[in-house]
């Protein structure tokens, strides 16, 4: 197995999740280098309210399970997923989005989130599709729930990076990330459920 590392514990609220949702604007992500034109920026303790968000958009998401073509057979993807154009997307997402606008230097128009109910669901390794329509997209993450693993490995093989993510954190993959390189959220027995806030853009965005 990639990882090592167990979690046993489930998720509890966070000390610093309650409160309305909103991006705390003094907090500012760390950058971390993944080669000369892929880089992922974290910034712990991004959003303030983060479990109310959690709370809310799991009891109102209109969460789907999605099949997945995998080796000739449809599988069900081991998450529930959801999406809105920004605009009808619930709160906090649109001030989210305009936030992040902000920083990045591109307007988010689509918001995904994806709900990992246990430690058993996962996303595999993969590139998003994104990057069939853009040479360096902006991808923005934020979690709320329980910690998960978050691996980045190269395309062409080489070290992976391992981060992990909890609630209320920020994660940017941006550059050549998503041609260069795959990421996944790996099982992680004993974890409590998480969900993701996914925000990506249409139009071409930064040059890596
Ligand atoms: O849940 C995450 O943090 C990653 C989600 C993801 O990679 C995807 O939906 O493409």
């Amino acid at each position: 197995m990639f990882y090592s590392s167990v979690m046993t514990a489930a998720w509890t609220p966070s000390l610093f999740g309650g409160g309305e949702p909103a991006p705390d604007p003094m907090v500012v992500p760390r950058r971390i280098v993944l080669d000369e034109t892929s880089w992922v920026d974290l910034a712990p303790a991004w959003l303030t309210g983060a479990d109310a968000w959690f709370d809310a958009i799991v009891a109102e998401a209109p969460w789907n399970q999605r099949r997945r073509r995998m080796y000739d057979q449809d599988v069900m993807e081991p998450r529930l997923t959801c999406g809105w154009r920004v605009p009808e997307a619930p709160d906090p997402a649109p001030a989210v989005a305009e936030a992040l606008a902000a920083r990045y230097g591109v307007r988010f128009d689509r918001v995904s989130a994806n709900y990992y109910r246990h430690g058993d669901d996962s996303v595999a390794w993969h590139g998003d599709r994104v990057r069939y329509t853009h040479e360096a997209p902006i991808v923005a993450i934020v979690s709320l729930g329980a910690s998960r693993r978050f691996g980045l490995r190269p395309v062409g093989g080489g070290p992976s990076t391992r981060l992990t993510v909890a609630g209320g954190d920020l994660l940017v993959m941006g550059g050549r990330c998503q041609h260069d390189w795959q990421h996944t959220v790996p099982k992680w027995p004993g974890a409590g459920p998480r969900v993701s806030v996914t925000f990506r853009h249409d139009d071409p965005g930064p040059r890596p």
